[in-house]
Parts: C-alpha cells; structure tokens; sequence
C-alpha cells in the first residue's frame, strides 16, 4: 500500500516527457507506473492534463540577511513558506558570518539552529568567506564534513570581498578539498570611481546604479576570476551571471575543457537596463544590475543552448520603505529584489509560450542544481527513490502576478504584472501537501538540512 498515488499526470523530467502514474511510499518515490496501472494508497490525487514535474531548487537566496544598513525581509519561514507556495522545494540560503573569531563550524551551527526552527521547505547552506585569511582556508575541511561544500566570495562590498590572493589560495584548497568557489564577481574599483564621478554630478536616479556597474564592470570581473580557475584547473561557479561579455568568456573556458559553470537570474531574461528610468526603477536595484537588451539576449540564448547551468533567485528583498531611502539618491538602496516565489512558474510560463524547452527549465532550475551541489539524486528529478518533492502544475491556468497573490513578508515584487500561462497548484516535500491552489498547507520547523556531497565535474 503507497502513501499517495498521483493519476494520470505527465511526468516531466530534465530528459524527457512521459505518461505515467506516480506512487509515494514513506516521503520517496516509490515506483512510476504505467497510466492506471494496478495499485492501492492511502490517498490518491487526479492529475489528468496536468503535468507533474520536480520540485524546484533555488541555489541563491540571501534570508535574513543584515545587509544595505537593513536586514532582507524574508526570515528562514516567510522566505521557505513564499518557495514552496512557487513549487521551490528547496532553498540554498548564503550563510553569511558576522564575527570574524567565531569558528565556522559554531557559526553554522548557530544558524541551523535558528533556520531548523522556522524552515517549511529542505534547506542548504553555502558559506560566505567574508573575512578572508588562514584561519577560514583552515577551517574548511570541518565545514566540509558538515555537509556544507560550496563556498562563496564577493569581489566588491567593503568588509565582505576578498582579494586576489586569497581567491586563488581559495580555489587551490577548495579544489584539494572536492568544494566548489562560487563567485559574485564586479570590479569594486571601477564601481567607486563612477559613483564618486556621478555623485559630484548630482547624478543620483537608479538609472545610475546601471551606468555605475555596467557591462564591461562585471565582464572584467568574470574574465580575471574565470583566468585564475583555469590556471589552477579548478572548478569555479559564478553566481548571478548578468552581461553578455561574461558569458562568452564562460563559453570560451568551457570549450577549452575547464569546468566553469555559472548561473543566471530570472530578472535578467526578463527585463533590461531601461527598467531602471521607470519612475519605481528604486525598487529593481540588485547587483550586479539588469544589463541591456544584448545581454538579455545573449542569456536566453546560453541558457537554451547549456552554457549556463543554473537559474536561482538572489531573493533578497527589502521593504518599499527600505527601498525609498534612496528615492533621491540611488547609493542608499538597500540592494535586492524578490524572486523565490515566482522564478520557476515564470521559466514553465516561458516553456508553456513556447520560448524554451520544459526539459531545459526543469534542468536548469532542479536538476543541475542537485547535481553541481551534490543533493542527487535525492533531490532534483522524479526518479524511484528520489525525495518525493512534487509538483503538480497546471498548464491552462492563467495567473498576473501581483504581491497579494505571492506568500512572502514583502509589501511590493518586482514581479508585479507579469502575466504567466501556467501555475502550480500543489506542491509536494517528501511525500507531504504543503500548498493547494494559492494556499499555503505546511508548518515552520518542517524542512530539513540537506547535507551534501562534495563537488564532482559532471
Ligand atoms: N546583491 C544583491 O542585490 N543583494 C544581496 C547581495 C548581492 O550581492
Ligand atoms: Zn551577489
Ligand atoms: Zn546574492
């Protein structure tokens, strides 16, 4: 006897499409049967013209985060309650440090004490390396053995980037290790120079966030880091991959044979840099900014073609009121926008359009996440013995995104408008309903640390 019993769907996968029924015993997959096949469970769901597809994973979110002279709205529960309520069943949360004495190790236990007691959705950290220095790099194998093998630089922020010494010792040891460097890589210098010059020419719209960090300010950055993985054949993945330079340096590495892998956000494929002169233009301020319509492009295009691996948030969201500061002056935004919720039905929206490949979304958003930082096969497919993290999507079902409708603690989304064919209307964590048609159905404390493996080149 299976616990549950979906009828009927269409299962998709990163592979392939198929008919089949999908049978859950003890929160794993059981077995995938042949449409009607004899069985008998507890509970049984209709999923006819419905498509059944992995819970998605979201590699990038910042919660709870003091960060901007702020802290980012979403906690550990509003931020795993929003996921799961988009068909996210999994978030990997940016574990960001704060006392440079503290061992890592006691860090990450304090934190996965606080998120255990509030997560609804399976959770995972990377760790930031904010104070760079031997007694980080000495302490990784103990953060190895936690479970927690990815490690996360910034080449810009003042008391959180690193510089090139430490990055490239970084990468010799995570590389000794089996972690992976992932890498949010802008010239900060650059990035100073052009805030003092338009600072002193009063120019202070948002438009001036764009123009501070431009394309060729984050292509430099991708170029110098990409350089050093290669001289040490380390693997190396860069977050938030946002300008077309950049991934034609991604794509030259690649063709080379060097493992660089590389993510890209959702607000990139769907905006460009012009969304920074609408009168709100405040409210999509994040770094690295949307870049122009040629980046834009040439995104979709990598994206389709495999050269980015992954789509994840960077959710970071502040409040309009936190947004406002900077309404006369673009370097008092807190930087960060919303995005856990609505990231995967915006990508199966653009698969039901006919723009990409429903595959193509449920590899780069579940998938390739799972397997670049080692949660599969539990996580990530629909797969006998897999987590049973389902979700059961609606391709008919036409949805505006307005913030009423999204399950966070932020008062406005950079989503507003945005019109989508197709929804989930249940999502599924190890067997377990935690979302129906626009209702959240599960509990804080529920999810769980994911321990992963480390890295291994595909
Ligand atoms: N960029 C953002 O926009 N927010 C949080 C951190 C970051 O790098
Ligand atoms: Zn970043
Ligand atoms: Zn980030």
């Amino acid at each position: 006897m299976y616990d549950l019993l979906i009828r009927d769907g269409t299962v998709i996968t990163a592979s392939q499409k198929t008919e089949a029924d999908v049978a859950v015993k003890d929160g794993k997959i059981a077995a995938l049967m042949a449409p009607g096949a004899k069985a008998e469970a507890r509970e049984t769901v209709s999923a006819g013209g419905m498509y059944i597809l992995p819970g998605a994973i979201d590699l990038h979110t910042h919660l709870a985060l003091p960060f901007g002279g702020t802290t980012s709205t979403d906690d550990y529960e509003s931020g795993t309650r929003s996921a799961l309520c988009g068909g996210t069943t999994m978030v990997f949360d940016y574990a960001t440090p704060e006392d440079p004495e503290e061992p890592l190790v006691d860090f990450l236990e304090r934190r996965q004490a606080m998120a255990d007691a509030q997560v609804c959705s399976d959770y995972a950290f990377h760790l930031v390396l904010n104070h760079p220095g031997e007694k980080v790099l000495s302490e990784l194998p103990q953060v190895m053995e936690k479970g927690v093998t990815s490690f996360k630089v910034y080449t810009v922020y003042d008391g959180m980037m690193v510089d090139d010494g430490f990055f490239f010792r970084l990468l010799e040891k995570s590389k000794e290790l089996g972690g992976l460097v992932c890498v949010h890589a802008e010239n900060k210098d650059m990035i100073d120079l052009y805030v003092e010059r338009y600072k002193q020419e009063g120019k202070l719209s948002p438009w001036y966030h764009y123009m501070s960090r431009r394309e060729f300010i984050e292509a430099e950055a991708d170029i110098r880091c990409i350089h050093w993985a290669k001289e040490l054949d380390a693997p190396l993945y860069i977050v938030h991959l946002a300008n077309k330079e950049g991934v034609e340096a991604l794509e030259a590495a690649r063709n080379q044979g060097y493992d660089i892998l590389a993510e890209t956000n959702p607000l990139y494929l769907r905006y460009n840099c012009q969304i920074y002169r609408q009168e709100n233009g405040r409210n999509y301020v994040c770094s690295p900014p949307i870049k122009g319509e040629e980046s834009r492009q040439k995104l979709w295009q990598a994206l389709k073609a495999g050269s980015i691996d992954t789509v994840a948030t960077d959710h970071c969201p502040f409040l309009q009121a936190e947004k406002d500061w900077g309404l006369h002056d673009f370097t008092k935004i807190p930087n960060g926008c919303d995005g856990v919720e609505t990231r995967y039905p915006y990508l199966l929206s653009e698969a039901n359009k006919g723009n990409i490949f429903f595959e193509k979304v449920v590899e780069t958003c579940c998938t390739n996440p799972a397997r670049i930082f080692g949660c599969a096969p539990q996580k990530g497919t629909v797969a006998v013995g897999s987590d049973a993290d389902l979700v059961i999507y609606d391709p008919a079902k036409e949805v505006t995104v307005t913030n009423d409708i999204l399950h966070s603690k932020i008062d406005h989304t950079v989503w507003e408008g945005t019109k989508l064919t197709g929804y989930p209307v249940q999502t599924y964590v190890r067997g377990g309903l935690v979302y129906r048609d626009g209702q959240f159905l599960g509990s804080a404390g529920s999810g769980r640390f994911i321990k992963r493996a480390p890295y291994r080149k595909a």
